[in-house]
C-alpha cells in the first residue's frame, strides 16, 4: 500500500465539483485516510509550493491556492502516487485525457482543480504538512 497527498483546489470546491471528484477517487479503488475542509493561509500556501518560488506564475498560483476553501486529503491504494496522477490527467487541462478529473473539471493550466504528489519523497513532506499521525485513519 501506499499513500499520496491531494487537494481539491478551491476553483473546484466553488464550483460544486466536490462530491463528484470523491466519487471518482472511491470509485477508482482509493481509500481516503484522511480527509478536511480548509482555507490556505498565505504563508501555508507559499510553504506548500516553496518550490515554485522564482516562477513568473507563483503570485498568481498563491493567489488562487487561498481564494476560499480546499479539500486536502490522504489517498491510499497499491501505487497511490502515480494512480492519483493519472485519474487527475496532465497539468494543462487542454492536454489531460478524456474522463481525467482535470479535463472534467478544470479550466486553465492554474486553476487545475486537483492536486497531487509527484514522487514517494514529495508525498513525504506534503502528508505530514496538513495532517499529524492521529488524523490518518
Ligand atoms: P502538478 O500540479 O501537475 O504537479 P506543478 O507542480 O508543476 O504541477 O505545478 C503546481 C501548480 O502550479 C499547478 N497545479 C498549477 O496550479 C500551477 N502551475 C503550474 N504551471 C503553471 C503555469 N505554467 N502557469 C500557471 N500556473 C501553473
Amino acid at each position: 500500500m501506499e499513500r499520496t497527498f491531494a487537494i481539491i483546489k478551491p476553483d473546484a470546491v466553488a464550483n460544486g465539483h466536490t462530491g463528484k471528484i470523491i466519487d471518482a477517487i472511491l470509485g477508482n479503488g482509493f481509500r481516503i485516510a484522511g480527509m478536511k475542509m480548509k482555507q490556505l493561509s498565505e504563508r501555508e500556501a507559499q510553504a506548500f509550493y516553496a518550490v515554485h518560488k522564482e516562477r513568473a506564475f507563483f503570485g498568481g498560483l498563491i493567489k488562487f491556492m487561498t481564494e476560499g476553501p480546499a479539500v486536502v486529503m490522504v489517498l491510499e491504494a497499491p501505487d497511490a502516487i502515480l494512480k492519483w496522477r493519472e485519474l487527475m490527467g496532465a497539468t494543462n487541462p487542454d492536454k489531460a485525457a478524456e474522463g481525467t478529473i482535470r479535463k472534467r473539471f478544470a479550466q486553465n493550466i492554474e486553476r487545475n482543480c486537483a492536486h497531487g504528489s509527484d514522487a514517494p519523497e514529495t508525498a513525504a513532506i506534503e502528508i505530514p504538512f496538513f495532517f499529524s499521525a492521529a488524523e490518518l485513519l
